[in-house]
């Protein structure tokens, strides 16, 4: 009796990978993958806006067939890839300011347009940029149709400065202007913004959101954004290790618990309507992801004033997405 071999660690430049047929091997284990970031950037260790954009940009340049250009906003993505004179970037890259990288982008497609040029235009940023200063700019790219694609890198605070609040810090969560104080600690409740909800609500073409615990999820959105024309929107849920106040090996877990816990539901949306959504498979409450962070260490202090009431609500909140989008798989239904 023959029995298929099993090699583990698929996926990476493992020996197992490198012995499987070459048709079945992903992408990363190609030699000639594209490499949109290069290392040698001053990322922290487990930054996970580093990740998601690596993987975000080079599934845009294959689909681009290399042919793109990429407008950044000002933030931890900009600063950490290129302190001057260096680059870790491999393709055509341009910051202008903080709040403008939308703008910039339709004016870069616009000139393309009226050379007669194919090249696709992605513009990026991250909460910050994208929620707060950078929302008007966005909102008139959303609402002219620019042919661009933006992609907002969430870790849910103005990292590059100190971590400051941003209208993407989720609720009672501490940051540098938000300090755990007082009877109600942290980011005030019932404040912020749904940007992927807004972004829907302009009616564009593509809509999605994404984290870096599945990259294969987010290769794939990345690249149906990229086959259609028009203003297209992702927003990926990127841990900061240093924000967040959790382990830099943390990363990738803690982008997972967010989706299981239904805090960070994972769906596309075409022309306002959605169309594809990720269930859950092992619905998680939200405590077993508040708590691997510092930010939420206020929470769980034993007779802390209005923390469980706070987890009350932060589990109300999940709970709303998972019946919005109605996530959870017949397993987990039923369980
Ligand atoms: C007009 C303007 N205001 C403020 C700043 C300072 N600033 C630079 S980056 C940044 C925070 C960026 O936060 P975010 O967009 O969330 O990106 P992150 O660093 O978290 O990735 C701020 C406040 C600036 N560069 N320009
Ligand atoms: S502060 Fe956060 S977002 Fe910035 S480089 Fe470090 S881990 Fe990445
Ligand atoms: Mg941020």
């Amino acid at each position: 009796m023959t029995q298929t071999v099993k090699f583990y660690q698929t996926g990476t430049l493992t020996v197992g990978n490198r012995l499987l047929d070459s048709d079945k091997r992903t992408v990363q284990a190609s030699r000639n993958r594209s490499n949109a970031l290069t290392c040698g950037h001053r990322a922290c260790q487990g930054c996970g806006e580093a990740l998601g954009a690596r993987y975000a940009i080079d599934a845009a340049m294959r689909a681009a067939n290399r042919d793109l250009v990429c407008v950044n906003a000002t933030g931890c993505l900009e600063v950490f890839t290129t302190p001057y004179p260096e680059t870790s970037w491999q393709v055509a890259w341009l910051h202008s300011l903080f709040g403008n990288a939308a703008a910039v982008a339709s004016g870069v497609a616009a000139a393309m347009r009226v050379k007669g040029k194919a090249t696709r235009v992605i513009a990026q940023g991250g909460d910050g940029g994208t929620t707060d200063i950078g929302f008007g700019c966005l909102s008139g790219m959303f609402e002219r149709n620019d042919d661009v694609l933006y992609i907002c890198y969430d870790n849910e605070a103005y990292m590059n400065t100190g971590v400051q609040r941003s209208s993407a810090t989720p609720p009672a969560a501490r940051t540098a202007t938000t300090p755990a104080v007082g009877a109600a600690p942290g980011n005030v409740f019932g404040t912020g913004k749904n940007l992927p909800r807004i972004a829907m609500a302009h009616g564009i073409p593509y809509v999605a959101t994404a984290t870096v615990a599945d990259l294969h999820d987010l290769e794939a959105k990345v690249t149906r954004a990229m086959g259609l024309h028009g203003a297209r929107y992702i927003h990926i849920l990127v841990p900061c290790p240093l924000g967040w106040g959790a382990a830099s090996h943390d990363t990738i877990r803690l982008s997972r618990l967010a989706v299981e816990s239904g805090l960070f539901p994972l769906f596309e949306a075409e022309h306002g309507e959605v169309t594809a959504t990720t269930p859950i498979r092992r619905r998680v409450p939200v405590a077993e992801y508040l708590k691997p962070q510092k930010r939420f260490a206020h929470l769980f202090r034993p007779d802390a004033p209005g923390a469980q009431e706070a987890l009350d609500r932060l589990q109300a909140m999940a709970d709303a997405n998972i019946r919005r989008f109605n996530l959870l798989s017949a397993e987990e239904a039923v369980r």
